[in-house]
Order: structure tokens, then C-alpha cells, then sequence
């Protein structure tokens, strides 16, 4: 049906397929490889780290992507830029772009619908996968789209309707809208999620998840494509490649005087539970004020979210489902803060503080609204998932804003806090940042949390436990021991700073101030001052781009009167200005340098500079004398 040329996949005279349901790369990929633009076996390498079989599909690492996508809703507008330009060029290839259902929800879909149809752009055909179902449940009830015939066509797009399963129909679709008939197309094709696999079959649960081998093996024979699948082939070309990555990785990664890494000795052990699960905890323990209402943007399961009402039935008339469409979400969150609710919204952290920026900062900051925004599945270590949905970003952003407070929790205990303090105590345009993956315990209910303090963390010999191997303390508690350096870190990278902090005394004997620096905004000026004073040497570890930290913290060295004749050697930790990848969470955290082993590896850089100026400046003052 579409014109391509997989040995010259950037023939400009080719149809163009935008898959703007980035998350249906599996069959994507698998439609390449039939196609013949990449062999079948490579296909295995999805999720796979620095793999071209991305999360989401990215079209500068496999040919015949056409557009990389994964944020919903963007789609139809990138092919309305390429009908336009089709048009410009006076070719007469075709436009595709392939949708959900659940996407509809998203405004964007519509100002492109908009546009397509004003612009006459009968080049563009969309095709929208009607299965009913979305992550958070039915269609219908998350937030009814239908009808989209109607809908479509009041917008001017020429509409059919087909059953997505019947070839014939489909088919025929296609070669109808590829006729010019001066208005844009839209194939609504009804289909079952799942379809030929019993267990799978309009199974909302399925989206994203991973079948085990014996499930697999039962899907295949249930479709009668066993035959047709190498599953054994394609599972060694999996295990071959990920081979080298483990060595790859483990050749990339600094080494000390033995193995440091989570729980790898038979001490030093540390419990780990994902950030995440302290926010739904939190709200399920204090979702009982009846000013708070919770507003979910299809993910609320996985964010937790959903624990706000989970098993309190009483409380989901204060449960609001808003769809994917985070946009008008952030801006009725506002509205209902305007009204004196406490509205709680949370996504992706990419979709959570990036793609609605400006309803943040006009509709909740500007007017300084009581909203707390979750941000969650933060940094790198979301893992397979990739780039797109990686945020590394949002922190430039969140901190940027007047009005905003912004705190980046450690662990799940603390996330618990921060949320409890956050959702009743504090008034304002709020931000909370955590992560996806399950990290290491590195507090308990009886450490100090106070918003806008620091913590210090230091060492204090190996222990059964990691964390009872730390003492942790209120920064303005703190009396100086002299320590040698200062990390300051937020969010995970508190438990890799902890860990660093072992290495540096076990293998070095340095002693190590840790600064767990949870709120980033207001920061805490005093514990950052007193670290770079008493210690010269200062390094920042964030999951974000550098910066959201080691910038805000070299504000606040540069700016204080105090340090303006004091020397302090500064390094940062974090992403390199450069997006994220697929792979496994932990993979990430090496791949991109912000591991306990590579914040200690900075340490010893700058401790090697503060050593030879203390001895230059030794030798100065012996030669005056
Ligand atoms: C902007 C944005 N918000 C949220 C998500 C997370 N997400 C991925 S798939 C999905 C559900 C999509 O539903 P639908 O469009 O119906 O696709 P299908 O059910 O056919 O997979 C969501 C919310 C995302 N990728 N992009």
C-alpha cells in the first residue's frame, strides 16, 4: 500500500509512515524487517542498550523510521509539516501516520486536524488503531473520544471506518484515500488489543508488558505462527549481543581495589524499593482531606498515583481522569486550586514538566496556585523505555520558574515525607521529582526531613546494612570534622554519593561529607557555603542533565562574599548534554557516568588538584619565610 524502497530507504519519492504511537515500535520493527530493511534476527536487539531497536523508535539509528516519536500526539502534526512539504515539492507520495485511540485524547491531534483540513492536505492519511483500550482501562471511561467519525469529519476530514482484522477492508481503505479528493483522509479501523491470543485479548494489563517464554510459546501457537518464528535464534542473537554490552560496560566502568557495586559482598547490604512507591503511599495515608483531588493522565498505575484511591472507594469522586492530555490537565489543575482544591497531577516527568511548560508557568506559577506536579520515572534509569520518555530536562525547567518549589527525593522513605509535607503543608506551585527504578533505602522514618535543609551524610565504618554503615544529621546540626571533600546530591544519586563516599574512605582514606540536597528550591545556601568553606572540594551528582544541580549549587559558591578569596574545586556528575538510551536501568547509570564509581573517580581528580595547590601554596609561604 505504501511505496518504499528498503535498499535506498531515503528515496524521496517514497510514502512516508509516521508511527506517532511510538510505543507500537515492536511492530514497527518487525514490518522492517518483513520489508526487508533490516534482517529478522536483529529485530531480538529491541529495548537492547545503545541497540537501533529503541523503546521508541528514533529514525537516526534505523533506517525506515521515518520520524523518531513516543511523546503521544505528535505525530499528526509532523505529517502535516511533511504533506506541506510534499506539496511544495510537487511530489505526489503519500502521507501516513498511524494513531491510537487513547491518543485522540491529546489537543494536539486536533489544531493538526485543523490544520490538515484548512490546508486542503489530501496527500495526509491517518489511521487511527480504534482496539478500546488504553493503559489505565477502556477508552470510554478514561475519557471518551468517540464519536470520532463526527468528530473527524466536522473538522473536514474525509472518514472510514473498517474492521482493522478484515485485510479486505483495510485494503481497500487505503487505495480509496489514496485518491485526491482535496480534503485529508482518516481510517478509523476497529480492532481487538491482543486479538488471536485468549489470554491476552482485550487485556488492558498487556500494554507494555513482556510475555514469559512459556506464555510466548503459547501466543505463537495460538496465532499458528510457531513455524514462522525463529524464537530460538532470535533469543541467542539477544543473549550474544548483550554479552558484549556487559563487557563493554564493565570495561567503561572506573575501578578501585575491589568490587564496590550494590550488594555485591556479603556486607554493606542495601534494600532497595523504587522512589515511586512513597508518593502513592503517601497519598493513600493522607488522600483523606477533602480538598485534594488526584487527576490521572493514563500512567497511574505505574507513578502510583493511583494509591490515592486504591481500596477507599469513598474517595474516587475525588479521583479525576483526564486522559493523555496533559496540557489542559495542568491548566485545570489551576483552575481548581483557583476553586481552593489541592489538585495533585503526575506523569512521566518529561510529560509532567516539559511538554506542558507554559500552562505551568502561566496557568499555576504565574498565578502562584497550591498544584503539586509529580514527576515521575526521572533520569536515565527508567530504563528499555528510552529517550523520549527519559526526562533529563525537567529540573532546568521546574527551577526556572518563580514561584516554584522543587524537591528530588533520595528514597522511598523520603519521597513518602516530601509528598506528606508537600500535599498539606506547604502552599504554592510544587514539583516533585522520583524514579521508576527500585533504589537503595538510605533513610528511615526517624531521619530529619526538612524542606529547604540539607542533610549531611557521612560514613562511619562498614556494617552489615549500608545504611547503619551512615549517620545522618540536619546540615545546620552539623559541626565540621575536616572532611576532605563534599558531594552534594539529589534524588538516587544520594545512595550512589553514600557509596562513593565508602570508596573514597576505604580505598583512599578520604573522608567524605555528603550532602543530601532533596530541595533544590529554595536551596539551602547556608549547607553549600559551609561544604565549599570547610571542605574546597565540592562534587554535584544528579540524574538530569548537568546542571539543574551543579549549576544552581555554583550560583550559590560564586555569588557568597565569603568564598570571593577562598579557593573551591568544583566537578560535576550527571548526563552529558546528550539524550538517553534504551537498556536496563542499572545499564543506564553506568552507560551515562552517574555511578557511585564515577562520582568517586571525580572525587580523586579534584582531590588530586586540592593536594599539589596545598603543596604549591606550602612551598609559596616557605620560600617568603
Ligand atoms: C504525551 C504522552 N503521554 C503519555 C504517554 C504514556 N503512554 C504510552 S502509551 C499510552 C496509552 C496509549 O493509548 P492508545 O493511544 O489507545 O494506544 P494503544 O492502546 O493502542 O497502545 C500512554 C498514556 C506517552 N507516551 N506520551
Amino acid at each position: 500500500m505504501a511505496e518504499h524502497d528498503p535498499q535506498n530507504p531515503g528515496w524521496t519519492g517514497r510514502d512516508r509512515i509516521i508511527w506517532s504511537t511510538g510505543h507500537k515500535a515492536p511492530s514497527l520493527y518487525l514490518g522492517l524487517a518483513f520489508a526487508g530493511f533490516c534482517p529478522l534476527e536483529e529485530v531480538a536487539l529491541l529495548r537492547r542498550l545503545s541497540s537501533p531497536f529503541q523503546g521508541h523508535p528514533h529514525w537516526l539509528k534505523l533506517p525506515g523510521v521515518e520520524v523518531s516519536t513516543g511523546s503521544l500526539g505528535q505525530g499528526l502534526s509532523i505529517g502535516v509539516g511533511m504533506a506541506l512539504a510534499g506539496r511544495l515539492h510537487a511530489s505526489d507520495h503519500k502521507i501516513f501516520c498511524i494513531m491510537g485511540d487513547g491518543e485522540q485524547q491529546e489537543g494536539q491531534i486536533w489544531e493538526a486536524a485543523m490544520e490538515a483540513s484548512h490546508h486542503k492536505l489530501d496527500n495526509l492519511i491517518g489511521i487511527a488503531d480504534c482496539n478500546r483500550l488504553q493503559i489505565d482501562g477502556p477508552v470510554a471511561e478514561v475519557m471518551n473520544v468517540e464519536p470520532l467519525e463526527e468528530k473527524y469529519r466536522s473538522f473536514g476530514w474525509d472518514v472510514r471506518r473498517v474492521d482493522g482484522h478484515d485485510m479486505k477492508q483495510v485494503v481497500s481503505a487505503l487505495e480509496d484515500a489514496r485518491q485526491p479528493r482535496g480534503k485529508p483522509t482518516v481510517i478509523l479501523a476497529d480492532t481487538v488489543k491482543g486479538k488471536g491470543v485468549s489470554f491476552m485479548e482485550n487485556v488492558a494489563g498487556w500494554h507494555g508488558k513482556t510475555p514469559t517464554t512459556d506464555e510466548l510459546a503459547k501466543a505463537l501457537a495460538e496465532l499458528g505462527v510457531t513455524e514462522r518464528v525463529p524464537v530460538q535464534a532470535l533469543f541467542e542473537r539477544a543473549h550474544r549481543y548483550q554479552e558484549e554490552i556487559d563487557r563493554q560496560l564493565e570495561a567503561g566502568l572506573p575501578k578501585f581495589s575491589r568490587n564496590y557495586w550494590w550488594n555485591n559482598a556479603e556486607s554493606m547490604k542495601a534494600k532497595m524499593e523504587p522512589t515511586r512507591k512513597g508518593f502513592g503511599r503517601s497519598l493513600a495515608e493522607k488522600g483523606d482531606d477533602e480538598r485534594i483531588v488526584c487527576l490521572g493522565l493514563d500512567i497511574s498505575g505505574s507513578i502510583t498515583i493511583s494509591d490515592f484511591y486504591a481500596g477507599k472507594p469513598q474517595r474516587k469522586r475525588r479521583w479525576i481522569s483526564m486522559g493523555i492530555a496533559e496540557q489542559s490537565a495542568t491548566s485545570a489543575a489551576a483552575g481548581l486550586a483557583r476553586e481552593g482544591m489541592i489538585p495533585v497531577l503526575g506523569t512521566y516527568a518529561t510529560f509532567a514538566a516539559a511538554r506542558n511548560l507554559d500552562q505551568i508557568r502561566t496557568s499555576i506559577c504565574y498565578g502562584n496556585f497550591n498544584v503539586m506536579i509529580a514527576g515521575a520515572h526521572g533520569g536515565v534509569s527508567v530504563g528499555p523505555d528510552g529517550a523520549t520518555h527519559q526526562a533529563l530536562e525537567d529540573l532546568f525547567a521546574m527551577c526556572g520558574l518563580p514561584n516554584m518549589s522543587v524537591v528530588v527525593p533520595c528514597d522511598i522513605e523520603e519521597t513518602r515525607k516530601a509528598t506528606d509535607y508537600l500535599l498539606l503543608e506547604h502552599a504554592g506551585p510544587k514539583y516533585i521529582r522520583f524514579a521508576r527504578e527500585a533504589t537503595p533505602i538510605v533513610t528511615t522514618k526517624e531521619t530529619p526531613f526538612v524542606f529547604g535543609k540539607a542533610n549531611i551524610i557521612r560514613f562511619r565504618g562498614e556494617a552489615a546494612n549500608f545504611i547503619d554503615a551512615f549517620g545522618t544529621q540536619l546540615a545546620s546540626d552539623y559541626e565540621s570534622e575536616g572532611e576532605d571533600l563534599s558531594i552534594i546530591a539529589c534524588g538516587p544519586m544520594v545512595p550512589e554519593a553514600m557509596r562513593a563516599a565508602w570508596i573514597l574512605k576505604s580505598d583512599f582514606g578520604y573522608e567524605t561529607r555528603v550532602l543530601n540536597l532533596h530541595t533544590l528550591k529554595p536551596i539551602d545556601e547556608q549547607a553549600i557555603l559551609r561544604a565549599a568553606h570547610e571542605t574546597g572540594v565540592i562534587v554535584t551528582a544528579e540524574e538530569h542533565q548537568i546542571g539543574a544541580l551543579a549549576w544552581r549549587v555554583s550560583a550559590v559558591i560564586t555569588e557568597a562574599p565569603l568564598l570571593h578569596d577562598v579557593p573551591v574545586i568544583t566537578g560535576a556528575i550527571g548526563v552529558q548534554d546528550r539524550f538517553g538510551d534504551s537498556g536496563a536501568p542499572w545499564e543506564l547509570i553506568k552507560l551515562f557516568e552517574v555511578s557511585a564509581e564515577h562520582i568517586a573517580h571525580k572525587a580523586i581528580e579534584l582531590l588530586e588538584i586540592k593536594k599539589s595547590r596545598q603543596q604549591e601554596s606550602a612551598l609559596v609561604s616557605g620560600s617568603v619565610r
